[in-house]
């Protein structure tokens, strides 16, 4: 057993809304991520938040005719109800408005300024601003329309100037490329890399961290007027949430650095460029790596308010049930790329592999084994050829899997374990165990022997899917909790013969389509 600690992070979002669709999924691809690596056995610490302050949660509150603060309040107990509704593994929920945070924010931003560098100086900001994206954009950067300019997102940006606090951003161009050099692994998937480092290379400018138009943030300390940018407290999140400034503490240093932020496409510069810059200001390790996943689409369009197309994601774990959803999510979307989610895929891929292909041949070999077996896991005898291909098949399968989830491929590690249960299911219907029972029912036992030690194998990665579903499975299976880490998949014939079963039960229903 590795006991290597892994520290895993979401992006923190904004509670200026209800969490939708997109939320749901970096949620569950990062669950999926941790709950793998707890199945191998490491010591998993997992991080996930809401990111509170910024002028857009004040503007919102207001238009809303409430405070930012209750506006926080109520949005960020419903990203709380969206991971228990999803079944995440998360250890804590990070809130930026925490007193925690706000000490740990200040403690980062005293190290910035304590930099012989002197990384933090006071000076005026003039610039092309745009509160949706809550950035500074170059004038080359903006394109003009009926004398407005828009910030690539194509949200309208407005001339602000404010004196405020900068980041010597600039002195760090080297150091973040000799980063990415060293560690060619830090940014995921590799074309992110690459735009990555040509921005960088293309120079840096000094970083505005502070603001004085609003105060909906962490103060500034001794500066009286000025609170902090909204991403040098975000990015800060991520070790608040283990005890930061006290870098003394337990979980700062069992779990920093982290081993793996995962974020939006979107939010890449700020987690590969300005993340690094200011740890290594602060004198802090910089985390291993950064995975960046691409959006969603509703039935190909994106999703946006004006558009109505927002997709609820506790309308659809009410529907279908979390697990199913999670598994559409995870093994539809290549994991880096844009996916796109639509009823009928969803319907259609969980039929197909859930019920289909795991849910059937659990239940066939478990009902009979419960109808010819006296429901007691059967005794093998020989091995035949075919029992033993599906058995190195399977095996190969969840080693595929994991080297699938070292580089968080999840759609290629769900993939291949369903194509393992595929096989399976080939390899039950080639068998006819039902025919076997009067002509040669020791051939029958061991055919019912080896599917079901194949669901046992199969439904153990799984867990990191659809953890409810497996978990019901292996309790039909009568496997202990402690004999649920992916070791114990690895090794066949793990079933005891002779072992008490309970009465099988469907464990995936087929989604029967709404006639519309
Ligand atoms: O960006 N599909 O918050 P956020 C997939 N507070 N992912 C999506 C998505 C979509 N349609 N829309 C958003 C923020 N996301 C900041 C992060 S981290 C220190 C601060 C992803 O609520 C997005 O890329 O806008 C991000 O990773 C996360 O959801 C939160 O987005």
């Amino acid at each position: 057993m590795t006991s290597k600690p892994f520290y895993v992070t979401t992006a923190i979002s904004y509670p200026n809304g209800a969490p939708h669709i997109g939320h749901a999924y970096e949620m569950i691809a990062t669950d999926a991520i941790a709950r793998f690596k707890r199945l191998e056995g490491r010591e998993v610490y997992f991080l996930t938040g809401t990111d509170e302050h910024g002028i857009k949660m004040v503007q919102t509150a207001m238009a809303q005719g409430i405070t930012p603060r209750e506006l926080a309040d109520r949005n960020a107990a419903e990203f709380k109800k969206l991971a228990a509704a999803l079944n995440i593994s998360n250890d804590d929920f990070i809130r930026t408005t925490e007193q925690r945070h706000h000490e740990s924010s200040q403690g980062i931003w005293k190290k910035m300024a304590a930099n012989h560098n002197g990384d933090i100086f006071q000076s005026t900001y003039k610039g092309w601003y745009s509160v949706r994206d809550e950035a500074y954009f170059d004038e080359d950067e903006l394109t003009e329309k009926d004398g407005k300019r828009f910030a690539p997102s194509g949200a309208e940006v407005e001339w602000v100037e404010e004196p405020t606090y900068f980041f010597r951003l600039s002195a760090y161009q080297d150091k973040l490329l000799a980063l990415y050099e060293s560690n060619p692994d830090f940014i995921a998937p590799k074309e992110r890399r690459n735009e990555v480092i040509s921005f960088v290379k293309g120079g840096l400018n000094d970083l505005s961290i502070s603001r004085t138009t609003f105060d909906w943030g962490i103060p500034v300390p001794d500066a009286p007027g000025h609170v902090m940018y909204v991403w040098v407290d975000a990015l800060t999140n991520y070790i608040s949430g283990l005890g930061y400034p006290d870098e003394a503490a337990d979980l700062f240093k069992k779990f920093w650095p982290a081993d793996l932020h995962v974020i939006g496409k979107d939010i890449i510069r700020f987690h590969t460029v300005y993340w690094p810059a200011f740890l290594m200001s602060a004198g802090i390790e910089v985390p291993h790596r950064v995975f960046a996943h691409g959006f969603l689409t509703v039935d190909g369009h994106k999703m946006s308010k004006s558009l109505g197309n927002v997709i609820d994601p506790f309308t659809l774990i009410e529907e279908f049930g979390a697990d199913a959803l999670r598994y559409f999510l995870l093994r539809e979307v290549s994991f880096g790329n844009d996916g796109d989610y639509s009823r009928d895929k969803l319907v259609n891929r969980v039929n197909a592999d859930l019920a289909n292909n795991l849910g059937n041949l659990a239940q066939r070999s478990l009902s009979m084994i419960n109808k010819n077996c006296d429901g007691k896991v059967p005794t093998p005898g020989p091995l035949t050829e075919a029992d033993d291909a599906i058995i190195a098949e399977v095996g190969e399968a969840i080693a595929a899997a994991q080297q699938a989830m070292d580089q968080q491929l999840v759609h290629e590690a769900s993939g291949v374990i369903i194509a393992a249960l595929a096989s399976a299911n080939t390899y039950f219907a080639a068998q006819e165990p039902w025919a076997l029972k009067k002509t040669d029912p020791a051939r029958m036992a061991t055919v019912l022997y080896v599917t079901a030690d194949t669901v046992r194998r199969l439904a153990i990665p799984m867990l990191a899917f659809v953890p409810e579903s497996a978990a019901r499975l292996l309790d039909q299976l009568g496997i202990a909790a402690e004999s649920r880490l992916l070791a114990d998949s690895k090794i066949p014939a793990g079933l005891q013969p002779g072992a008490e079963l309970p009465v099988p039960q469907g464990v995936f229903a087929r989604i029967e389509r709404k006639v519309e």
